[in-house]
């Protein structure tokens, strides 16, 4: 039965990061990964969003978004095993409470990758009381900020986590093992349940919902019915079971939606990120397709859910770029409001430029660009676009998305 509280929410026009991304390195995971070697820069003080959140919030205002999905730091909150940080919850306390005196709705992520060092040591969501662990973790964040917070995403990308640390072993723990990789789903799903009660017992009405990167899959040759087989396959265990999974605790689906990628029959589990021949290409290496993203969004309405684009960005030095980027995305959502589908959130991902994780602070996909030597920010022009969009709909879906990137504002 799909709820949605329409008469106090308005379309969410927001913006999102991550802790370790914006806030750097603590006693995580993460900064060990990084310590020991695997990456290339480490993600040292990246941008002081953990101090600088008061600026930063005077410029998201400005951008006039009414809110922001960020998560918080669990190796902050319990460094150790059962010890919780006073400091660190009344530091994320006052950081939510500064939102809401600007109008901007906080939606929470209570795990983004990154895990405290001593329970990465006892091995993670393998732990085999994992669940109880987030659990406890969960009901700290609840009891610290839970008056104040209506949304929440239990898990971010849990289908990427699995791949990039377990699959592949690009992040830690480092493992490439496809019994672990096909495991590890089912142990974040029982945290993801276990927290999504947890949160519930506390608040009733907040919105629980999990952040699903989602990628539009296509064969790479269209003429072999092995490579049509293969996208179905990967569409289904990639975009699909999970959400299936936890349907029955879940209020909203998170999408994160970035781009497409080509399945090839020869490597079963590792699609092509871009064919030779592509002209357009982010940073990332990543092709552009707004029109799959309408497409993924139809492909979910059987859920019977509200959708919340998650993230949607672009890691690019081209604004301009990014300004069409943005125009196109909207454009895909508008339309897909349109034939049925119930968006009621888009967070433009991200905030500020931040750490990418292994691509370390090339990629820039911020709104707010970030001089990392000075910490001095800037509002892109396309920061500006994004502000002509939201006040031109005032909150309403379906959202009304201009056709050009039109004259930057040069002041707000
Ligand atoms: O930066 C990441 C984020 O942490 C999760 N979603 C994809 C983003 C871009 O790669």
């Amino acid at each position: 039965m799909m709820f949605w509280p329409q008469d106090t929410i308005p379309f969410l026009w927001g913006v999102a990061t991550s802790s370790h991304q914006v806030e750097g390195g603590t006693d995580n995971d993460w900064t060990e990964w990084e310590n020991s070697g695997h990456v290339a820069e480490k993600s040292a003080d990246s941008s002081l969003h953990y101090h600088k959140y008061p600026e930063d919030f005077q410029l998201f205002s400005r951008i006039g978004v009414n809110a922001y999905r960020y998560s918080l730091e669990w190796s902050r909150i319990e460094p150790e095993p059962g010890q919780f940080s006073r400091q660190t919850l009344d530091h994320y306390r006052a950081m939510t409470q500064s939102l809401l005196d600007h109008h901007i709705e906080p939606l929470i992520t209570l795990h983004h990758f990154t895990l405290p060092k001593w329970f990465a040591k006892q091995g993670g969501f393998f732990h085999p009381e994992a669940s109880r662990l987030f659990e406890r973790y969960v009901k700290k964040v609840m009891d610290a900020v839970g008056d104040l917070v209506r949304f929440y995403v239990t898990i971010n990308e849990p289908m990427v986590y699995a791949a990039m640390s377990y699959g592949m072993g690009q992040w830690p723990p480092g493992h490439k093992n496809l019994k672990e990789f096909w495991q590890i789903g089912s142990k974040l799903l029982s945290c993801h349940q276990r927290a999504y009660h947890r949160i519930k017992s506390h608040r009733p009405d907040a919105m629980v919902g999990i952040a699903n990167h989602l990628l539009a899959f296509s064969p790479y040759d269209n003429r072999s019915r092995l490579d049509r087989f293969n996208a179905r396959i990967v569409n289904y265990l990639f975009n699909e079971r999970f959400i299936q999974q936890a349907r029955n605790t879940t209020d909203f689906i998170g999408v994160n939606y970035y781009s497409q990628q080509y399945t090839d029959h020869r490597h079963f589990w590792t699609p092509v990120v871009h064919k030779p021949n592509a002209t357009l290409l982010t940073d990332m290496g990543w092709e552009i397709h707004p029109e799959r993203l309408e497409e993924l969004l139809l492909a979910l309405k059987h859920f019977d859910k509200p959708l919340l684009i998650t993230e949607n960005g672009i890691a690019t030095n081209d604004d301009i770029l990014r300004q069409q980027f943005i125009l196109d995305h909207l454009a895909a959502v508008s339309r897909a409001q349109n034939q049925g589908a119930i968006v009621r959130g888009y967070f433009y991902w991200s905030a500020l430029d931040n750490f990418e994780w292994v691509d370390g602070y090339r990629p820039r996909f911020g709104l707010i660009g970030v001089d990392y030597k000075t910490q001095e920010r800037t509002l892109r022009d396309s920061a500006y676009l994004y502000r002509r969009i939201i006040d031109a709909n005032q909150g309403q879906w379906p959202i009304n998305v201009p056709p050009k990137p039109g004259q930057p504002a040069s002041a707000l």
